[in-house]
């Protein structure tokens, strides 16, 4: 296993379209380990592989208390969405420190292959369908800033890069 780089908004990589997973195999599934293992590390309750510059459809998620449920899902499809939405905050851990509102069904249907490649369907309500949505907005290439005014997107884009500039290139 390994810990993987996550990208950081603005990174251009972030807005890349993932493609279909042919198959679960050997190189999936350390994929899936790796990025287990790096939303735990980072303390993420999601990690979509686009973060980790990957661009294939695989997610993983623990909504969990105690960080012990983890949900694979590859080619992950919503075959329902609940037209009662709510707005609450969300963060990302592609654009740290940063959280706000953004609005979501409440509820949803998802269909997608887990772990072993196994079809399966979930309904999923509260965090975890708030963390789907998001998570599957990563691998449209859409970071959830996006859904914020062009004011405040800029500022967080300004601020991510000043951070950059005092951290990486001092
Ligand atoms: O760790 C995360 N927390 C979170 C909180 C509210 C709404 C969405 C999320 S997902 C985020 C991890 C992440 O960036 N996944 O892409
Ligand atoms: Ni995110």
């Amino acid at each position: 296993m390994a810990l993987l780089t996550i990208l950081r908004y603005p990174d251009p990589r972030l807005h890349t379209v993932a493609k279909p997973v042919q198959a679960v195999d050997a190189r999936i599934r350390g994929l899936v380990a790796d990025m287990l293992e790096t939303m735990y590390d980072a303390d993420g309750i999601g990690l979509a592989a686009t973060q980790v510059d990957v661009h294939e459809r695989v997610v993983v998620i623990d909504v969990s208390e105690q960080r012990n449920q983890p949900l694979v899902l590859i080619n992950p499809e919503i075959t329902w969405a609940s037209e009662e939405v709510q707005v609450g905050d969300e963060g990302c851990l592609s654009v740290p420190g940063i959280y706000d509102g953004v609005e979501r069904s409440t509820a949803i249907r998802v269909r997608a292959l887990d772990g072993e490649g196994k079809e399966r369907e979930l309904a999923a309500e509260g965090t975890l369908a708030v963390c789907i949505q998001h998570e599957m907005d990563h691998l449209q290439g859409k970071v959830f800033v996006e859904y914020l005014s062009p004011l405040k997107r800029n500022r967080i884009k300004t601020k991510m890069l000043k951070a950059r500039r005092d951290t990486e290139r001092v």
